[in-house]
């Protein structure tokens, strides 16, 4: 065997990104579709340095025990609540995640779903083709504009400050935005953005896209309290996480149509969803899918590959998220 450091792929992701890899390490692949149970990953990281993930492998406390190898585990996610952080830092293994180069592809997603919602454009399409469009009235599948609307936006950070921008530039919306903290006034005034308590955004908005990270003080940031003080003809879009919305008390709101329609790409316990939430007509469902383009997948996963790279070859990972872990290492 080689003396090469011996890394595990654990996602499958494109040919010649993992071949980025093989010119530094030993390394092992998932070449299935799907993540392997907790057991087998722990299993097949005994010995291996590194490991690339995405957002469905968590990376806690007894697999950190388990695996004492580790030196990195790289996300080609943004977002990293399935990575025990603290714990990867008390036992000197670095963390990366893969923010900015999925940005717009998630924005332009989450502003998708949202129009998708108010304009019905899922629930219009099933009764086509379900053939139960037997003539055109004038109110079917009348929905609600965007352009001039007022947009809510929870959670102002990279991909909420993009949706932004589309909302105000490209269609004249009037953004109001919630956040713990405010943005300069640098970065409102091109936005026009103005900064509300959250309730007041909840009862504002006509169009709530919510961008949160999710973290114990995020679940369910948005339930029946919150939902109840929305407009009924207000839509509400997910592209953050699941458990971030109460998803059953968003499905029981959308039955009694006390919001109009909602656009979903996460949910809670994924890839399982609510059954209510697939009973209800007025909801656009994919499946966490924001930042999937092509070329958006390839930058995520080749930052990841950066990262790793750099981790364990005695280089600057560039987004780390506990850089001291390397620092501690050098002295
Ligand atoms: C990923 C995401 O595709 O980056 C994130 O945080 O949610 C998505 O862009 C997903 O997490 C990969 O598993």
């Amino acid at each position: 065997m080689s003396d090469k450091p011996r890394v595990l792929v654990a996602r499958k992701t494109f040919p010649d990104i993992v071949e980025r890899l093989r010119a530094h390490f030993e390394v092992e692949t998932n070449e299935g579709e799907e993540s392997w149970p907790q057991e087998e990953l722990i299993r097949r990281l005994q010995g291996k340095q590194g490991v690339y993930v995405a957002g469905t492998e968590k990376i806690d406390a007894p697999l950190l025990k388990a695996c004492p190898e580790l030196k990195a585990v790289c996300t080609m996610a943004v977002g990293y609540n399935n990575i025990d952080v603290p714990a990867c830092t008390l036992r000197g293994v670095l963390v990366s995640n893969a923010p900015d180069v999925l940005t717009e592809t998630t924005a332009d997603f989450g502003f998708a779903l949202m129009m998708a919602a108010a304009r019905r454009l899922a629930e219009s399409e099933h009764c086509l083709r379900s053939g139960e469009w037997k003539q055109w009235s004038v109110t079917m599948f009348a929905g609600s504009d965007i352009h001039g609307a007022t947009l809510g936006i929870l959670g102002m950070g990279r991909i909420g400050q993009a949706i932004a921008r589309r909302g105000r530039l490209g269609f004249g919306m009037n953004v109001l935005y919630h956040n713990r903290s405010r943005l300069a006034p640098e970065q409102e005034a091109p936005l026009a953005a103005r900064w509300v308590e959250k309730d007041e955004l909840l009862r504002q908005a006509d169009h709530l896209v919510i961008v949160v990270p999710y973290s114990p003080s995020s679940h369910h940031m948005v339930g029946a309290r919150e939902l109840s003080l929305m407009k009924p003809s207000a839509t509400l879009t997910n592209i953050a996480r699941g458990g971030v919305v109460d998803d059953a008390a968003l499905a029981e709101a959308l039955a009694a149509n006390r919001i109009a329609a909602a656009g979903l790409d996460v949910f809670e316990g994924e890839p399982a969803v609510h059954p209510g939430l697939l009973a209800v007509r007025n909801v656009v469902l994919t499946p966490h899918i924001a930042s999937a383009s092509i070329p958006t997948r390839r930058a995520m996963s080749n930052l990841a590959v950066d990262n790793l790279i750099a981790a364990l070859t005695g280089g600057t990972p560039p987004t780390a998220l506990n850089p001291e872990v390397l620092s501690a290492r050098r002295h």
